[in-house]
């Protein structure tokens, strides 16, 4: 049940911080092909979108990042674009992309979109013209080598999604460079010709009233292969602050970089204030603690709650004065988080609601992944063949080959696989859980018929009703968009416990990470009266230093002396 609202605390100094709107807002991020299909073809498409902003709105969000919708053969579901200024055929069109804009505005809404400018798709007309000849200006947008003095590939760099970096051009003959699959090769950011043609194609859409950027891998753009240095390469900064200069200053847009190497150490070399780069970053490192050391994400290893407080708790502390947080658990390559950091069985309302209390009570923008807020679990697929994703299916063959047996890789698979996240969006309880009236292009979590939109919404303490209260909280507590992080009982494998402070305002925010009950012994200067803010099970106003909480319990209290 969420406890009543209270207003906002007036904040005590005068914040020095300048505040933009994002400061106070919660994103939702659509993966369009699995989020709503108008026209049964089995694959979601923006005005399956439209039909449903009424529900985001409902939620509060402030804005969505679409995950990409540009033209593209689709080997990576889009991050493999072809036409960055067109829309794929099967999403919709350019028109209705405008609608989109528009209508979402309408509500508040913002659209955000994925810039995907690491590499591009081998289909794209820059590579078709690369690969034809060397003496194409394309030719340089890419990244060549000549081949060994043997023959064969310049050196063993291989891809993310398996096998060699490198494919041979017969017409040129050379190699270019891929970081991910074959189907999408590396831009070279070197060449300042390719990056005014990006710088342009940014202007072009933010001109179209777009309200951000989510950039996908930005911190491999400064990459020298020469050295093997992929991640925050030498050039990544100075092409951030160029991208900055040319594109983004003086528009009030928001930018969110995808890094999966930054650091406490590195991360506010990209959102420092003054640096004007970007505004946040995704970093991984809470996800990262979740996967195995040695044999990465595919190996399953048991959810350690201390590692992943320490990790998100070291960004808190980061952020305290400078920069700022992306808050998520989850996105289109992560597991559904009641499944991998809680229960998704019988305490799957209680997992889903402590959950979000945790990471919406955090500093930051807060990021909800669609189906999220109803509960969404991972897939549970039986056979390979039911997973569509290429890092899934790439990965299989290469550790069926090491002697791997399938059923131990589809048990890695059902628990981190991306695939997990892009079953259909569960509508209700009909055909194609109400997504498609079609067959969907990856079938339907099989308890669609009892987790699904209609069912959440009919349910008076909701999972959809918690987010909802979440979200408006950020926006009218001061305390909770800015106030500082305290973290507590970090030693705790069971409870995440955490302050939060700003002016006379303090907020408690307790939850239960496990099925047990647990008792809790609280330091006495957090306790007192206070006012409930929200809360999974009966509402607590009084703290006491040994409190009892239930399996997966979760709430927080607003101090205001
Ligand atoms: O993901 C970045 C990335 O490095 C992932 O491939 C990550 O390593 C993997 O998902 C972990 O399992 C971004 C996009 O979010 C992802 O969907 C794309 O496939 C990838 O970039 C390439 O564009
Ligand atoms: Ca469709």
């Amino acid at each position: 049940m969420s406890c009543q609202k209270s207003h906002a605390p007036a904040p005590a100094e005068a914040p020095e911080r300048l505040e933009h709107w994002w400061h106070r807002a919660t994103g939702y991020q659509i993966y369009p092909r699995s989020f709503a299909d108008s026209n049964g073809d089995g694959v979601g498409d923006i005005p399956g979108i439209i039909g449903k902003l009424v529900h985001l709105a409902d939620l509060g969000v402030g804005f969505i990042w679409l995950s990409p919708i540009y033209a593209s053969p689709m080997v990576d579901n889009g991050y493999d674009i072809s036409d960055y200024r067109a829309i794929a055929p099967e999403y919709g069109t350019l028109a209705d992309l405008d609608r989109l804009i528009s209508e979402a505005r309408d509500l508040g809404i913002g659209i955000v979109m994925d810039l995907v400018v690491n590499h591009s798709s081998s289909l794209h007309a820059w590579f078709k013209a690369a690969r034809a000849s060397r003496d194409a200006p394309e030719h340089g947008y890419y990244i060549w080598r000549e081949a060994a003095p043997g023959g064969g590939p310049p050196d063993d760099q291989e891809a993310v999604f398996g096998g060699p970096a490198w494919t041979w051009v017969e017409e040129v003959q050379r190699y270019y460079f891929h970081y991910f699959s074959p189907a999408q090769p590396d831009l070279n950011w070197q060449n300042p010709a390719l990056r005014a043609e990006v710088h342009d194609m940014m202007r072009w859409w933010l001109d179209r009233g777009i309200a951000g950027f989510r950039m996908d891998v930005i911190s491999l753009i400064g990459k020298d292969i020469d050295q093997r240095i992929y991640e925050e390469g030498p050039d990544l900064h100075p092409f951030l602050q160029e991208m900055h200069r040319e594109v983004i200053a003086g528009r009030e847009i928001v930018t969110i970089g995808e890094s999966w190497s930054v650091s406490p150490e590195t991360g506010l070399l990209y959102c420092a204030q003054e640096r004007k780069e970007l505004d946040m970053v995704f970093e991984f490192s809470h996800i990262r603690e979740g996967w195995h050391p040695e044999l990465g994400k595919f190996a399953p290893k048991p959810f350690d709650l201390v590692g992943f407080k320490r990790a998100l708790f070291e960004w808190q502390e980061l952020t305290r004065h400078e920069g700022w947080n992306a808050l998520f658990l989850t996105n289109h390559d992560l597991p559904r988080q009641v499944s991998f950091y809680a229960d998704d069985g019988k305490h799957r309302r209680n997992s889903a609601r402590m959950l979000a209390t945790v990471l919406h009570m955090l500093k930051g923008t807060p990021f909800i992944y669609q189906g999220e807020e109803i509960g969404m679990t991972n897939a549970r697929f039986e056979r390979i063949d039911q997973y569509r994703d290429l890092e899934t299916l790439n990965h299989f063959e290469d550790q069926i080959a090491r002697g791997v047996a399938p059923e131990e890789f589809i048990a890695g698979a059902n628990r981190n696989s991306r695939d997990n996240a892009r079953t259909p969006m569960q509508w209700d309880a009909g055909h194609g859980a109400g997504f498609s009236t079609g067959t969907p292009w990856i079938e339907v979590n099989s308890n669609a018929d009892q987790i699904n939109v209609a069912q959440d919404r009919s349910d008076p303490e909701s999972i959809f009703a918690h987010y909802r209260h979440l979200v408006r909280l950020r926006r009218e507590l001061d305390v909770i968009a800015f106030g500082e992080t305290e973290p507590l009982l970090p030693d705790s494998s069971a409870i995440m416990a955490f302050q939060r402070r700003l002016g006379s305002a303090r907020v408690l925010v307790l939850a239960n990470f496990t099925a047990n009950r647990q008792a809790v012994c609280l330091p006495l200067d957090t306790c007192g009266e206070g006012r409930c803010l929200v809360s999974s099970h009966r509402a607590r106003r009084r703290i006491d230093p040994d409190l009892e909480m239930a399996p997966f319990e979760s709430f927080a209290v607003l101090f205001d002396s």
